[in-house]
C-alpha cells in the first residue's frame, strides 16, 4: 500500500474523460449504446484533430479551482489509446492529429504543481482477444461472437499488462491510477468480469515495482489505497470489513463522463460545494469530472462552474485541506471539518440569527466568520439555563449557541 497522506490532505482533483467518444458527443459508452460495429465507430476515429489541445489550459483550470490532482483516460473502454502505444494500432499516432497526448498532459500538470494521475479501462471493446460480454457493443452479433468465442483471456491479460507497463514507464512518476472496473457477477452482463479475467494481484504487483509510490483504486476487484463510490455521496465515512477506509466520490458535473454537447443540466457551484464538503466531513475526496470536447477544449459551462468553485476555495480552502471529520455531530444542514483544534461549521442554509450547536458548550473559546474573519459571538449559557432560557428557544444542556449576523457573508 501506498502512503494516501496527500491524497486525504487535498481533498478535490479533476476527473478528464477524453476520447474518440468526445467527438460523438453524447456518451462515453455510445459504442455500447448503439451497438456500434469497430467499422461504424472508426468515423470518429479518422477524425479524431483536436487542434485546440491545450492541457496546460485544463492544468490551471483545475489549479485555479482549488484542485491539486488532475486524471486522466488514458484509454476507455472503446480500446482507444491516447499515447502511442506499440501494442495496438488503435492509438492517436494513428488518426489525423498524429501525435501522443499524454506527455503535454503530464508535463502541464507538473508545470502547474499538481499531481498526475491515470485512468484506465480494464475492459477493451476493440481488443480481439476481449471476451464478448455484456457490456461489448457486439453482444448481440452471433458472427462476431462466433468468431471470437474462443477469446483467449490469457492474450487479454498480456495486452492489459503490458499497456499497463507502457504507461508507467514513459511518462515518469504517476501518482494515480484509476482502474476501471470490474463487474464480476453482474449476470445481466454474462458474469462479467473480475479479478481473475484480469490477473489483478498480477497486474497491482506490476503497478507497485514500476511506480512504488502510486496510489490505486480497488476496481481491479482486489483492494487498493482508495474505494470509488461514484456518483453518489456516502452517508458516513466508509470502512472495509469494519476497518476505516480511504475513499475518494467521482462526480459529473452534468450526468455524463464525456463530452455531451446537450446535455445542459450542469451541477451548480452550491452543490458541488456541499459535495466537496459533504465528503471531507466524512474523511473522503471528491474528484469532480470534466468532458472536453472533439477538439480538446473544456466547455465553457464547465470553466464558468470550476472557476466558482476556486473563488469558493479562495477563501474557505483552509476548511477543507488537511481537515477531516470533527468529533462532533453537526446540526442537520451543516457539516463540521476539523483539522487539529480548528472545527469548521458549513451551514448549507443560512439561519435568522442563532445556529444552536449541541455537545459544544464550553468547548469553544472563539468563533469566526471564514470568509472575512470577523468575530462570532459565542453565547455560553450555563447548562441550568438552557431549558429555560427562552431567547435561544430552550436548548439541550451542553448546547452552545452562536450569534450570527443577519445577513449571509
Ligand atoms: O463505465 C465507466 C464510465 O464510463 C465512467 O468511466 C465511470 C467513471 O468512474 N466508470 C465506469 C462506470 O462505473
Amino acid at each position: 500500500m501506498s502512503s494516501t497522506a496527500w491524497f486525504t490532505h487535498d481533498r478535490f482533483g479533476m476527473f478528464v474523460h477524453w476520447g474518440l467518444y468526445s467527438l460523438a458527443a453524447r456518451h462515453e459508452w455510445v459504442q455500447n449504446r448503439e451497438k456500434l460495429t469497430d467499422e461504424q465507430y472508426r468515423v470518429y476515429f479518422d477524425h479524431f484533430e483536436p487542434d485546440k489541445y491545450d492541457p496546460r489550459s485544463w492544468a490551471r483550470a483545475a489549479k485555479d479551482a482549488g484542485m491539486t490532482y488532475v486524471v486522466l483516460t488514458t484509454k476507455h473502454h472503446d480500446g482507444f489509446c491516447l499515447w502511442d502505444s506499440d501494442l495496438t494500432d488503435f492509438k492517436v499516432t494513428n488518426t489525423p492529429y498524429g501525435e501522443d497526448l499524454l506527455e503535454p498532459f503530464v508535463d502541464a500538470c507538473r508545470e502547474e504543481g499538481l499531481k498526475v494521475g491515470f485512468y484506465h479501462s480494464l475492459i477493451d471493446w476493440h481488443h480481439p482477444a476481449f471476451p464478448v460480454d455484456g457490456t461489448h457493443p457486439r453482444r448481440d452479433d452471433q458472427e462476431y461472437i462466433a468468431a471470437h468465442q474462443y477469446a483467449d483471456i490469457a492474450e487479454y491479460q498480456l495486452y492489459l499488462h503490458g499497456q499497463v507497463r507502457e504507461l508507467l514507464t514513459r511518462f515518469g512518476t504517476i501518482d494515480y491510477l484509476f482502474f476501471d472496473f470490474s463487474y464480476k457477477g453482474r449476470k445481466e452482463w454474462w458474469g462479467g468480469k473480475g479479478p481473475d479475467d484480469w490477473d489483478s494481484p498480477g497486474l497491482l504487483k506490476l503497478v507497485r515495482e514500476l511506480q512504488p509510490g502510486i496510489l490505486v483504486n480497488d476496481r481491479t476487484g482486489v483492494p487498493g489505497d482508495f474505494i470509488t463510490p461514484e456518483q453518489y455521496q456516502p452517508s458516513g465515512p466508509m470502512t472495509r470489513d469494519g476497518v476505516p477506509v480511504v475513499w475518494e466520490a467521482c462526480q459529473t458535473l452534468n450526468g455524463s463522463w464525456g463530452y455531451d454537447r446537450d446535455n445542459l443540466d450542469y451541477k451548480s457551484p452550491e452543490l458541488l460545494i456541499r459535495m466537496l464538503v459533504d465528503g471531507v466531513s466524512k474523511d473522503g475526496n471528491l474528484l469532480l469530472n470534466v468532458g472536453p470536447n472533439g477538439r480538446g477544449e473544456i466547455d465553457p459551462r464547465a470553466l464558468e462552474v470550476l472557476a466558482e468553485l476556486g473563488r469558493w476555495m479562495d477563501r474557505h480552502e483552509r476548511s477543507v485541506r488537511g481537515c477531516g471529520p470533527a468529533e462532533f455531530t453537526a446540526p442537520a444542514d451543516g457539516r463540521y471539518t476539523q483539522r487539529g483544534d480548528r472545527l469548521y461549521l458549513h451551514l448549507f442554509s443560512w439561519p435568522m440569527n442563532h445556529v444552536h450547536l449541541p455537545g459544544l458548550a464550553g468547548r469553544v473559546r472563539y468563533a469566526q466568520l471564514l470568509d472575512d474573519a470577523s468575530e462570532i459571538r459565542v453565547v455560553h449559557t450555563d447548562p441550568g439555563q438552557t431549558a429555560q432560557n427562552t431567547q435561544m428557544g430552550g436548548q439541550p444542556e451542553g448546547t452552545l449557541t452562536l450569534k450570527l449576523p443577519i445577513r449571509k457573508p
